[in-house]
């Protein structure tokens, strides 16, 4: 709802319903005013997400998981991250809503309606795994600034889209692109239209991918509003960064594209291990691509109270480009690992459940500690991995304590 607009868009009786009473003074709110009950302020309410879910951030809105609520197979849309950089758009004309393929290494600018991405090109829907690049951010020390997520900073989706490549083929694209760029309608926090919050992509090889999509359904639905609707590039097992939400332009370019946080310390790491709290030069740093191999436990929930010795755990396990090897737990604080049964993954780039059969020797205080290995043999770090100036790339392995009594 636009400031200036309140009492032109909502009559009086509009706003005695949305707060539930005559409202006594209705004709005395001045017009830039927006009474307070109906600036919706509860993201729980406003995005639709499930009541356990952590407010990291009011301004932008930052929302995160816990362990537990992320036991589905697929996420559901009120149990999905929520990370803004910039202000949430109003999207009032989703029918006129078009994405247009421009940039030096495009053949002809050209500009795709919603109706023609959706009728004109084959739908695709696959399982995708996002996981923003500071998920576990609040574990590195010396502390890294942004958002302190935990664990929850992860979801797998069902998107359906078309193909970006399918698209990149309609457009022609010149034989130098090496980088597609996104641009999405959300609005820089500083209220500027001619700033956007972030403008990231992928290099052309991960757009080629047969799973890139420009999506429009999430979970068999319109996409929620928070997190993309009408239009969204989906790369699944990069950071979620970059897979841009809201986007009505995407550049094709002929290096790598240098749009809002591309750059500097943004969803970039020193290229070679550096010491915790050290200062790294822009020169030294790297983009981050395909995500570290990881897995959570996501049932029991931690803290959880057994009144048995033999437990069934689960969760999911994924690997970025990769897939999930093998898939290991321990209940004696790393000295000893055991096996668990591992899926493969739904599609590329979905992660795979695991569970295991855990038998506790007697009453007591444990922790379950799990560990997942890729098919390069890669395994998740019992501590922090590397520190980095921006707190990236957290892949240790997750832990949550129980006691059987
Ligand atoms: N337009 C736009 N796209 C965006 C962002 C954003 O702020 N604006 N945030 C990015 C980041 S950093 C992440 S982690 C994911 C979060 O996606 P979600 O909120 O749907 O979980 O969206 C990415 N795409
Ligand atoms: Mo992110």
């Amino acid at each position: 709802m636009k400031r200036r607009s309140f009492l032109k868009n909502a009559s009086i009786s509009t706003l005695s319903s949305m707060v539930g009473a005559k409202v006594v003074f209705a004709s005395k709110i001045p017009g830039s005013y927006i009474p307070l009950l109906t600036q919706q302020n509860d993201p729980y309410e406003l995005f639709g997400k499930h009541g356990d879910m952590v407010v990291l951030n009011d301004k932008p809105w930052n929302m995160e998981a816990r362990a537990h609520l992320l036991d589905d197979e697929v996420t559901p849309a009120d149990k999905m991250f929520i990370r803004n950089n910039g202000i949430v758009p109003d999207i009032t004309d989703p029918d006129n809503w078009k994405l247009t393929v421009e940039g030096e290494s495009v053949v002809t600018p050209k500009s795709y309606s919603l109706n023609t991405l959706k009728n004109q090109f084959k739908p695709y829907t696959y399982q995708l795994t996002l996981e923003c690049g500071g998920n576990g951010r609040s574990e590195f020390n010396p502390p890294a600034k942004g958002n302190q997520w935990t664990v929850g900073a992860v979801s797998c989706a069902a998107w359906k889209g078309l193909r970006l490549k399918d698209l990149l083929q309609d457009a022609g694209i010149k034989p130098n692109a090496v980088y597609i760029g996104y641009y999405g309608t959300d609005i820089h926090l500083s209220g500027d239209r001619g700033k956007n919050p972030i403008s990231r992509g992928i290099p052309l090889a991960k757009a080629m991918q047969d799973e890139t999509l420009i999506a429009y359904e999430m979970n068999g639905q319109p996409i929620p509003l928070v997190h993309g609707y009408p239009l969204r590039l989906v790369a699944g097992g990069w950071p979620a960064s970059a897979s841009g939400k809201w986007i009505n332009r995407l550049v094709v370019r002929d290096k790598v594209h240098d749009g809002a946080k591309m750059g500097g310390q943004s969803y970039r790491v020193p290229c070679e291990p550096v010491a915790p709290g050290a200062k790294v030069d822009d020169g030294d740093m790297c983009i981050i691509e395909s995500m570290p191999v990881k897995s959570l436990i996501t049932f029991p929930k931690s803290g959880a109270l057994l009144n048995t010795d033999v437990l069934n755990i689960r969760g999911h396990a994924w690997a970025g480009e990769l897939k999930v090897s093998k898939m290991h737990y321990s209940i004696d604080f790393g000295s000893t690992w055991h096996r668990c049964d591992l899926k493969p993954p739904k599609n590329r780039l979905a992660w795979q459940r695991w569970n295991a059969s855990v038998s506790f020797p007697e009453k007591g205080y444990y922790e379950v500690w799990v560990r997942a290995t890729d098919e390069n043999d890669q395994s998740q770090p019992m501590v922090l991995p590397g520190w980095n100036p921006k707190g990236y790339l957290n892949n240790a392995c997750h832990r949550i304590a129980v006691k059987v009594i």
